[in-house]
């Protein structure tokens, strides 16, 4: 009985430890399960985040650099514009006075499509200075010559300063010239360069501004008339 008894109670012990143990290493089956499942996806999970962050990266890299440039662009054209409309309205001042030299030449002395030269009072000193306008490369160049000398003469190495840079108009005319007719004579207008100086009424000044050539549609144009004064017909 008692072996019965011990048979039973090993018969009925033996299933009570199988079972719990069984059932912890179940749990342990399906926590190292789970515990495997879970790892996995997290990789992956991981990996597709990664990617997703790195396009993320990317696109928010390439939008703030694409920003960045047009942001640059802008600032330097619109300063280029700004230089270049400061320059002409200084220009345009001064052709307007130009006037009969120191030494007695005529106030116009060469009127070419990149190539001006008159003279002026532009410093208000009460002496009459050459200068010429004209373009190298991109760069709108202002050259004075003071006078010097008894009888006058413009013999002074020229003060050479940049006007504008980004001056884009490759072989347009930087100057336009209009005799005493224009507006109604538009047969003869503008004047045939290098234009006969006697003829000339008005200056009309053209610059196309760009800091950046492969942006053609961005070209800024800026024009201004100089109406010159002292030689106006009715004086
Ligand atoms: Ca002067």
């Amino acid at each position: 009985m008692s072996s019965v008894g011990s048979a039973d109670s090993i018969i009925f012990q033996t299933p009570l430890i199988s079972e719990a143990s069984l059932k912890v290493f179940g749990e342990n089956i399906i926590m190292a399960k789970k515990s495997h499942n879970q790892s996995g996806l997290s990789l992956l999970e991981i990996v597709v985040t990664l990617g997703i962050f790195s396009m993320a990266i990317v696109g928010v890299s390439t939008f703030i650099t694409q920003s960045y440039k047009a942001n640059l662009f802008a600032n330097e054209q619109a300063e280029a514009i700004e230089n270049a409309r400061t320059g002409t309205d200084i220009m345009v001042k001064e052709i307007r006075e130009a006037s009969p030299a120191e030494n007695g030449a005529y106030p116009i002395e060469v009127a070419n499509d990149q190539n001006l030269i008159f003279y002026s009072d532009i410093d208000s000193d009460e002496l009459i200075e050459k200068v010429r306008y004209y373009l190298d490369g991109t760069n709108l160049i202002k050259a004075v010559t003071d006078p010097s000398g008894f009888p006058p003469e413009y013999i002074n190495p020229a003060q050479e300063t940049i006007i504008s840079r980004y001056v884009q108009n490759g072989t347009e005319p930087l100057f336009y010239y209009y005799n005493a007719d224009y507006p109604i004579d538009t047969v003869n207008n503008p004047l045939i360069t290098p234009a006969a100086v006697n003829n000339i009424r008005l200056v009309r000044t053209y610059l196309k501004i760009n800091v950046d050539i492969s942006r053609a549609p961005d070209n800024f144009i800026l024009i201004s008339n100089s109406q010159i004064r002292n030689l106006k017909d009715n004086l």
